[in-house]
């Protein structure tokens, strides 16, 4: 019988299901390059080379290893530009008896390919995608019945069922979790490791030509791109962060510096939501390190945490709480997202720099996008589906099933806490302790009010104030509440007077 079997532009793991089984003699493995992905949001450019070089390798791997690739490119005078019409386009000239899926990872992707259903002479089939963890179903099945969900006991779940970290039943160290030992800010003279980037190659070079090309406007530089694009390099990326950076990844997690996007992350997102990577191999790589004793428990457990429990978390809130999850707004936030998140004029040094580093690279380090980007937005009350739709567009690693929940369930609060029990929102004292940004701005953290303040400062008084019927009787928001209680009427006029002269002139 012969199949096609369609991969996506992020499923390219050679053990990907809709692969498995494939017959060399009947078989044929069906890509396409379209128009409609790389425009849905005005992807950064280096996010789209990646992912279309990606692909090119990917198709000449399975090439030659004997498979039949049918690939479509994004400039073939015959491509339609959409999933839709480009799968039955294929299936008109190859003639399969079948078409297998795996099944994408946005909500959006499902819905095309349910509408391909009804127009294919032939059965298209959608395959779980096992290149997670945790399954869809067990998710689900975790979930069901619980009044909240909370990522620290789905983690654990997690920990006892892969055995990472684990000791028998017990976690590694008597402890589930080190974060106590992570909160601290990067010392002046600290040393950074090298980061291994890689230079673009023929394939990769014809791809940046061609974007440059067809998306001549896109927004972010295509210059530094310095992403792998094959599983090979990938994985060298992957053992360069655990010998050079991983040992640093827990103490200086949360530090930011001006100028050193990387510091001591994983530099692997796109890697893994491509499927250049996989999960379980990247948590593996990084126990054997501390196993090894070259890396210490609590940069381990700290990243393992992040790709074991926030990533696998994630994906699972969206699918169980898709497609309504994406349409709550739960603190009615409705302010349009202000032009410096494209431009980076601002004077407000800390998002000057994280709109710049994401500009330069198609990434931000997570306390960058959490505690600055998002924390701006989340004060500010911009519309949630304006921000939504700027961190989709930006990063290289971004697709719908991970931004969406840590866009609108952790950074803005718009799911009324499902993801996470309490708005991560904050002053800029907080800045100021985990960064170097506000030596070099023009505003002062100490400051409380007036035109040196910190627009930081009164922005997340006045952030409380405004949501005080939604967020007062939450226990994690006690303490400021408490201290919002004891303030004079004098300051919070201050506070509104000051929040509305940085508003108007967003
Ligand atoms: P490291 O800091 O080295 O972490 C290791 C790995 O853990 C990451 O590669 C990633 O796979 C995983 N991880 C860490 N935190 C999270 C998280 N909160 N959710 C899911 N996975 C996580 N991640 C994406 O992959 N795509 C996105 O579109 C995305 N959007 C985000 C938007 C906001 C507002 C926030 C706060 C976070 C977002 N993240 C997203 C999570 C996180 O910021 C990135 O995964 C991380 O910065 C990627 O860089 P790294 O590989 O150097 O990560
Ligand atoms: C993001 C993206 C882009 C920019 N281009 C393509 C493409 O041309 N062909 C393709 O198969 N996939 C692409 N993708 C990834 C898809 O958007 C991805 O499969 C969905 O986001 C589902 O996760
Ligand atoms: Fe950002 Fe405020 Fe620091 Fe300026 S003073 S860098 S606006 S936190």
């Amino acid at each position: 019988m012969r199949r096609l079997r369609f991969v996506l532009g992020d499923q390219l793991d050679r053990d990907l299901s809709s692969l498995r089984g494939l017959d060399p003699a009947t078989d044929v493995v069906f890509m396409a390059e379209v128009g409609a992905e790389a425009s849905y949001v005005p992807h950064h450019p280096q996010k789209v080379v990646f992912i279309l070089s990606a692909m090119r390798h990917f198709a000449a791997e399975l090439a030659a290893e004997g498979i039949t690739v049918d690939y479509v490119r994004l400039d073939d005078p015959a491509n339609t530009g959409s999933f839709g019409a480009e799968l039955l386009r294929a299936v008109e000239r190859l003639r399969p008896e079948a078409v297998l899926v795996t099944e994408p990872g946005e909500w959006r992707v499902l819905e095309i390919l349910q509408d391909a259903r009804e127009t294919l002479p032939v059965p298209l089939t959608v395959l779980d995608d096992d290149r997670f963890i945790c399954s869809r179903a067990e998710f689900a099945t975790w979930a069901e019945g619980r009044k909240s969900y909370r990522m620290e006991f789905f983690y654990r779940e997690m920990r006892r069922k892969t055995g990472l970290l684990m000791e028998g039943d017990a976690p590694v160290g008597g402890q589930w979790n080190f974060d106590a030992e992570n909160r601290k800010p990067l010392p002046r003279d600290a040393r950074l490791p090298d980061r291994l980037r890689f230079s673009p190659d023929r394939i990769t070079g014809e791809v940046m030509d061609l974007v440059r090309r067809v998306f001549p406007d896109r927004w972010g530089s295509l210059d530094g791109f310095g992403w792998a694009v094959t599983r090979s390099d990938a994985l060298r990326a992957l053992e360069d962060f655990a010998t050079s950076a991983l040992p640093g990844f827990g103490d200086h997690q949360d530090a930011m510096k001006a100028g050193e996007p990387f510091l001591f992350h994983g530099l692997i997102s796109p890697y893994l939501n491509a499927g250049l990577l996989n999960p379980r191999e990247v948590c593996l790589r990084a126990e054997r390190e501390w196993r090894e004793g070259r890396a210490p428990l609590n940069a381990v457990e700290g990243f393992v945490r992040q790709v074991l429990g926030w990533r696998e978390y994630v994906r699972g809130i969206y699918w169980l709480r898709m497609p309504d999850y994406a349409r709550t707004n739960a603190l009615e936030a409705s302010r349009p997202l202000p032009a410096f998140y494209w431009s980076g004029e601002t004077e407000m040094n800390c998002l000057r720099q994280c709109v710049g580093d994401t500009m330069a690279h198609a990434y931000a380090h997570h306390i960058q996008r959490l505690m600055v980007l998002g924390n701006f937005a989340l004060i500010a009350g911009l519309a949630p589906a304006e921000v939504e739709a700027w961190f989709l567009a930006v990063y290289a690693d971004a697709y719908e099933w991970v931004e969406l929940p840590n866009v609108h369930g952790m950074v803005l609060f718009a799911d009324g806490g499902v993801l996470g029990s309490k708005p991560y929102a904050a002053s800029g004292a907080y800045i100021d302790r985990m960064s170097d940004y506000c030596s070099g701005c023009r505003f002062d953290p100490a400051v409380k009010s007036g035109e040196k303040a910190c627009p930081f400062n009164p922005l997340y008084w006045d952030f409380l104030i405004r949501n005080e019927a939604r967020l007062a009787g939450n226990p994690r928001m006690a303490m400021p509440y408490r201290t919002l209680s004891r303030m004079s009427p004098e300051r919070r006029a201050e506070i509104a007077r000051d929040s509305e002269r940085i508003l108007s002139a967003l």
